[in-house]
């Protein structure tokens, strides 16, 4: 397509034939007769930048997106050519680029299998209103080929067939299909052949994904402005693309302490301080375990940030450290909008110590947000975030605040068309100058890392928790997210559903929704609905605005709330496995829930799957998400699978219909799997874990599961105080023997395992314990085969007839 119409004489540009070629160690400069240049960097065998410059120089190379921390190094790199090509060679790579006009294909190095490949490949306008180019990629889709990812949008899980725009947006009560809205994650994987890679394209313009829409078989990909500049990052297991783009733009610094995973309740807002304690009381009386408590905007003087409302909130210090007695942690919201007061000790620094952002011409950045008309710091300032980190010192060493929830910071502007900062605001960008064409889409990133960066300063020796709305590419490093202002209405139970899968195939796997909906009100059945799939989601927060009333797990009768608790409950049991796959996320990249075609991408049928995903690495749960249900169709993936209620073991690979009432909703275990259990505690900390339950689904066959826990927050774990259990299963027709491997100097407060045998084909005659038999006559095994052994076993071998 072409975009300035008003040079459509112009049109599309288009490289040349190369002319000369370098290479400077891992990277090559390809320059054509009319001065494009490629840039080529093989950074591992499996991911490859492709760079281009229109007038032979480049940018200067910065990204927020990829991490220092990224992996580099490759096994083997070659380069040679034909008559038509260059040709270069990596250990899982082959890639091809013409002579006469630079369009490359790429192909699996192991069998010469075409994996992607340019269409017209690299072209580009000139932008005649803002200078620079308009940067566009095509390229020829393959047959029967699916797309995912691209972040938050509220579509079906696979994107072909639609176009996409990349904004970072304000989206008060949008819906299915509205384009674009809070996040922008410029990453998409393609699928064909069982062969999955993927594409991030680190442009922070307002960029657009085709994926066959406009032309059936073309995707195809472009930005308003900055470079063409692309990684392309091979599988073929699409678990391995997803982890790959996850290492080059980050994971989370920390894993979260492990309250951050409890249950959180949230409302716009709850004040006065007597309404807040009367929440957290409420829950302690109804026994509903909850660890996080927050508050909203009106805890502030007038919207000021970092301010109290002395009215309401007389001694937040004291009522803080109240609900930390009660085991709650408090969570404090912060905007970016600084209220225009020389009464204002935030707003006078920023304004002596030129923080604020100005426009073109050097007025200030001025619009309305919650306080009245504000300033906006300019996050992208290295020395503004520091600053701005500094702020948190009285919220969190002081009052004892534990987590602080960023929102607004797209940034929203109220009132005004596009709803933010017109195009021509200047940023910072670390030394980068640019105007807010190309600071937009990481305003609010930079906000959540300045955030971040003060949790973790005043927090310290403890870990910190932050939320944000907004993020670009690589946020996922710094804080959680939720999905932004969705409604209470079934169809928003799906979206939340697809956000939650994308965002974490998207690197971002701590993720949740507004738990019932923000906008308008549940009833009690859609309410217990959600918070039957919330409990899967790693951020796990009931949220909603004032005005439609309320939604507490109390709100909507004593049936409701008893299923509540039972599913918060089961929530606090899996803490161990929820905390063993945020573990692995966060060392390995491997999101935490995982699509049906990230667990099976050879079995076609998982290529369109919405509902169904896998929590961890072994249990699959489908939402109930319409209403008066008595149960629903679900496909579950190739494989034996328990039932997680009755242990029926149910063959996968079809379709079938599982009964789920209200109290119940469809949830499987993989056969094999040791599951870890935690008692069901009030909120995390409330009890010393005595003992680690393990549920143990037999499998004929082997199976790989793994429990990794530490001191659930600071930092020792990094020091090595971890404890990771490897444990092996081998079942056969009369036998089952579970083997332990462990790793790290962690002492978990627990001398023993419980341990729970489901599905057991045979009755158990022997236990041998690293070759000591247990006597059967003190332990009670036939029954529940269940029974109590020493944690630090290696072989436990159980036999039967
Ligand atoms: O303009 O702080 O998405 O979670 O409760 C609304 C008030 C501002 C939007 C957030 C929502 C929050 C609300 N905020």
């Amino acid at each position: 397509m072409i975009l300035n119409t008003e040079l459509e004489h112009k049109g599309n540009l288009f490289p040349s034939k190369v002319v000369s070629y370098r290479k400077d160690v891992d990277t090559f400069y390809f320059t054509t007769d009319n001065y494009v240049v490629l840039q080529v960097t093989v950074r591992r065998d499996s991911v490859i930048r492709f760079r281009y410059s229109t007038k032979t120089i480049f940018d200067n190379d910065f990204s927020y997106a990829i991490t220092k921390y990224a992996s580099e190094g490759y096994n083997h790199l070659e380069l040679t050519e034909d008559e038509t090509h260059y040709i270069i060679t990596t250990a899982k790579l082959i890639c091809k680029i013409s002579k006469t006009d630079l369009r490359k294909s790429i192909y699996d190095a192991k069998d010469d299998k075409l994996i992607c490949e340019d269409e017209l490949g690299f072209h580009w306008e000139e932008s005649y209103e803002f200078g620079g180019d308009i940067v566009k990629m095509s390229k020829v889709s393959q047959d029967s080929e699916a797309f995912y990812g691209l972040g938050d949008k509220p579509v079906h899980i696979n994107l072909k067939g639609k176009r996409f725009e990349n904004w970072v947006t304000d989206s008060y009560a949008y819906g299915r299909d509205t384009d674009p809205i809070y996040k922008t994650i410029p990453f998409y994987v393609g699928l064909h052949h069982e062969k999955a890679y993927g594409i991030f394209f680190d442009n922070t313009f307002r960029s657009y994904f085709d994926f066959c829409s406009e032309r059936r078989n073309i995707t195809s990909f472009w930005a308003e402005g900055g470079e063409m500049n692309y990684y392309f990052i091979y599988g073929p297991a699409m678990t391995d693309v997803v982890a790959s783009y996850t290492d080059l733009t980050g994971k989370p610094h920390e894993l979260p302490p492990l309250w951050a995973l409890g249950y959180h309740q949230c409302k716009w807002s709850y004040y006065p301080e007597s309404n807040v304690r009367a929440i957290t009381s409420k829950f302690r009386e109804l026994e509903i375990p909850c660890d996080a408590i927050y508050l909203d905007i009106d805890y502030m003087d007038g919207f000021r940030c970092f301010t109290w409302n002395k009215e309401h909130f007389p001694d937040p210090k004291k009522m803080v450290k109240d609900f930390e007695k009660e085991g709650f942690k408090t969570i404090a919201i912060i905007d970016p909008g600084i209220k225009i007061d020389m009464n204002y000790s935030v707003f006078r620094e920023a304004l002596e110590k030129d923080y604020f952002c100005k426009r073109a011409d050097g007025p200030y950045m001025k619009g309305k947000v919650w306080p009245g008309e504000c300033f906006f710091p300019d996050f992208t300032d290295p020395e503004v975030r520091d600053w701005w980190s500094g702020l948190y010192k009285e919220l969190i060493e002081e009052i004892g605040v534990k987590g602080v929830w960023n929102d607004m910071n797209e940034p929203a502007v109220m009132e005004v068309p596009g709803k933010t900062f017109p195009n021509d605001v200047r940023h910072n960008y670390d030394g980068n100058r640019c105007s807010h064409r190309k600071a937009h889409n990481i305003y609010g990133m930079q906000m959540a890392r300045a955030t971040y960066q003060g949790l973790k300063k005043f927090s310290y020796p403890k870990r910190p928790f932050v939320i944000t709305r907004a993020a670009y590419s690589g946020t996922q490093r710094y804080t959680s997210t939720w999905t932004g202002d969705n409604v209470a209405t079934w169809d928003h139970l799906n979206i939340a559903n697809i956000q939650a899968q994308r965002l974490s195939m998207s690197g971002f796997s701590f993720v949740g929704s507004d738990i019932g909906g923000f906008a308008e009100q549940p009833n009690g059945e859609l309410y217990a609905r959600w918070i039957q799939l919330g409990m899967f989601h790693p951020f796990f927060r009931t949220h909603s605005s004032g005005d439609h009333g309320d939604q507490e797990p109390w709100a909507f009768g004593s049936n409701i709330t008893d299923i509540v608790r039972k599913f918060i409950e089961i929530r606090y049991q899996l803490l161990p496995y929820l905390y063993t796959a945020f573990w692995r996320y966060a060392e390995e990249g491997i999101p935490i829930l995982k699509s049906l075609v990230l667990f099976d991408q050879e079995d076609q049928h998982t290529h369109y799957r919405n509902d169904e995903f896998i929590f961890g690495e072994k249990i699959l749960a489908c939402p109930i998400a319409e209403p008066n249900a008595k149960g629903r169709r679900m496909f579950i993936p190739r494989g034996d699978w328990y039932n997680f209620w009755d242990n029926e073991v149910w063959k996968g690979g079809e379709e079938v219909w599982v009964d789920a009432d209200l109290d119940s909703m469809p949830i499987f275990v993989k056969a094999g799997a040791i599951i870890p259990k935690y008692p069901v505690q009030q909120y995390v900390g409330e009890k010393e874990i005595k003992e680690l339950e393990l549920d143990v689904y037999y499998k004929e066959g082997k199976e790989t599961s793994q429990v990794y826990e530490d001191a659930h927050d600071g930092y020792d774990y990094k020091k090595g105080r971890f404890s990771l259990r490897d444990f092996k299963l081998i079942g056969k027709k009369k036998s089952l023997t579970i083997q332990q491997f462990k790793a790290g100097k962690y002492i978990t407060p627990y001398e023993t395992f419980k341990i729970n045998i489901k599905g057991l084909p045979f009755k158990i005659t022997k236990i041998d314990i690293d070759h000591d038999l247990l006597d059967l006559k003190k332990v009670k095994v036939n029954g529940d085969n269940s029974f109590v052994i020493e944690k630090e076993f290696n072989r436990l071998h159980i036999t039967g007839k």
